[in-house]
Order: C-alpha cells, then structure tokens, then sequence
C-alpha cells in the first residue's frame, strides 16, 4: 500500500525520526580534490569527521594524482569558488575555516574578498605551495596575494620548511633556526605561526609555535619510511577543528599534532605497480564522553591527550 499522510505506516516512520537540533560543531574547508584522498579537501573531511566536526568544503581544483605523484591539476572558475564560500557563510554556523591548496592568484584573491567578509577570526592558513613530490603548486604571483592579504587574515598559518624558507628567503637548518623563523613569520604577517620541523628529519618531529610573544615547541616521534602524503592537510584542518569546538590555540595545536602523529603511526599500505602506497589513518583513539557537555558548543567527541606541559614551554605528546 503507497503511504499517504495520513496512514498508520506513515505515521509509524514520522514517529521514530527524531527531530534533533543539531549542535554540532561545524567548520569549512576551501581546498583542492585529491583523487587520492590522502590529501587536500579528502583528508580534511576525515580529519573532521574524526574530531567530531561538520565538516563543509568549497573545492579550488580538482587534482587528478597518486600519493606522490601529481597528474594534472585542473583549476575552478573563481566565480564558483566564491559561490561555493559565500553560500555556506550564509547558511551554516561556521565556527572554524581552513585554506588549503588555493591553485591560483585569481583564487587566492577570490578567497581573500570572500573571506574579507567574514569579521571572526578563526581561521587556519595551511599555505599548500609545494607537494610532497617537490612539485611546486603556486605561481609567484599567487604566493604575493598570500603574504599581502591571506597571512592578515590568518588566526594561525601553518608552513613547512620548504614553504617557511621560500617566505624568509634563506633555508632553516636547525632548531635554533626554527625558533628564530616562526618569530620572524609571526613579526611580519601580524599572525600566530606554526612551522613544521617533520623534513629536519631528526629522531622527533619538532614544529614550532610563535605568537609575538610566546613560543612553543611540539614534539612527537619521528617515523622514518612511513611516505604518507597529506599530513600538513591532515594537521591543520585537526587545528581548524579544534578550534571550532572551542579550544584555544595551543590547546587546538597540541591536539592536531596527537591526531596527526597517530594517523601517521596507523597508516594504511598498499602494494601498486610503482612500489608501496602509504596514506594516512586519521582517527581519535580513545574517546571519552563529553565532559563539556554544558559549554555552548557540544563537544561530540573529547581527546585524551596525556599532555605534559613543561615549564619550558614545550609539549612532549605521550604516545
Ligand atoms: O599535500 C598538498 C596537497 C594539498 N591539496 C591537494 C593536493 C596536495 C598534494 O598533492 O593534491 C589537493
């Protein structure tokens, strides 16, 4: 029998869906596809997914690759990036935004006006300029629009080496270094920066924090031979995570480094015919229920971390 409104089948359905309004924390993306899914919006979506976000993406290009190999990428029209950002400003409760691979200079300047709008400042700048395979991603021109626009309107830029060294001009060789670049960083662009130490390829993985004022170091062990791509994707839609469900900075840093350090610790590994294939497992180990139940933003899921804060100022993550 077809159900009509006023059947008993029907009514039996309506009954058992409950109408819930959602609290969910929810925070947005504007990055490129990975066919792979190891990087890009693919794995930013995982990230939120596994910290309990909503997570809502508005693609600059879709990328055709394999982990560590890029294909083709073909860019979108920035109309349709800007249409894509400003529609879900309007609708949504957007709590966090992340960037990441932006393509080109007219879409990084498209994102820069979109984003312009937006008088909040949650929002994490992963600034995505070359891939894991050396290859580069962003046109000088590009990379100008970032310094002079993007970087002011950043809570957080998130740079590896490779990308910290193209902005400073002269390559990072040591800590010491790194700590001397992120205050720099932090000094010119007016915004907190967080600069990824995993290429220094020492026995930890140390990433550096600088606001002005405060420096931080984060360590976690260093895995040798795991050749996952995606993991700077991976960390800073962990932080822009976070951050919308309510966590300060470094709270926020500390938990995306734990996530990160544990995706690369599970990965996954497929034989193909140019070798392996790595990508990464992002997932929250050990839940517990929400502690934070009565905050304004619930909390779906809560981290454990096992943190030590030192008076030095350096989080050692327990693994
Ligand atoms: O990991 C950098 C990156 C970010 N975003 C997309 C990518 C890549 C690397 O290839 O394809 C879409």
């Amino acid at each position: 029998m077809p159900y009509n409104s006023n059947s008993a089948g029907y009514c039996r359905i309506k009954s058992k869906i409950k109408r819930q309004k959602s609290n969910v924390p929810v925070a947005l993306t504007i990055a490129g596809s990975d066919s792979s899914a190891g990087a890009g919006a693919q794995a930013d979506l995982k990230t939120f997914t596994a910290l309990g976000v909503y997570g809502l993406t508005a693609i600059t290009c879709i990328v055709a690759e394999t982990p560590g190999k890029v294909s083709r990428i073909q860019p979108a029209d920035p109309e349709i990036v800007r249409e894509q950002i400003e529609l879900l400003l309007k609708n949504f409760p957007i709590a966090a935004i992340k960037t990441g691979l932006l393509c080109n200079a007219e879409i990084v300047a498209q994102v820069v006006r979109s984003l312009g709008k937006v008088k909040w400042r949650r929002l994490v700048v992963d600034p995505v300029m070359i891939a894991t395979s050396g290859r580069v991603l962003l046109e000088p021109e590009a990379i100008q629009i970032y310094q002079r626009d993007l970087f002011p309107l950043a809570t957080l830029i998130t740079p590896n080496l490779d990308e910290a060294t193209g902005l400073l001009g002269h390559p990072i060789r040591d800590l010491a270094a790194m700590h001397r670049a992120a205050r720099t960083l932090a000094t010119k662009y007016g915004t907190a920066v967080l600069l990824k130490g995993g290429h220094l390829r020492g026995r930890r993985a140390i990433d550096v924090f600088s606001s002005g004022d405060r420096t931080t170091e984060y360590s976690a062990t260093f895995l040798p031979g795991v050749k996952t791509h995606g993991t700077g994707c991976t960390y800073s839609a962990a932080i822009a995570a976070e951050l919308a469900k309510g966590a300060e900075l470094p709270r926020a840093i500390a938990v995306a480094k734990k996530i990160v350090s544990s995706a690369i610790r599970s990965h996954f590994v497929w034989k193909s015919g140019r070798g392996k294939i790595f990508a990464l497992n992002p997932r929250v180990q050990r839940i517990a229920p929400s502690a934070a139940a009565s905050s304004r933003i619930a909390q779906t899921t809560q981290v454990r971390l096992g943190l030590r804060e030192l008076s030095t100022g350096k989080y050692i993550l327990e693994q």
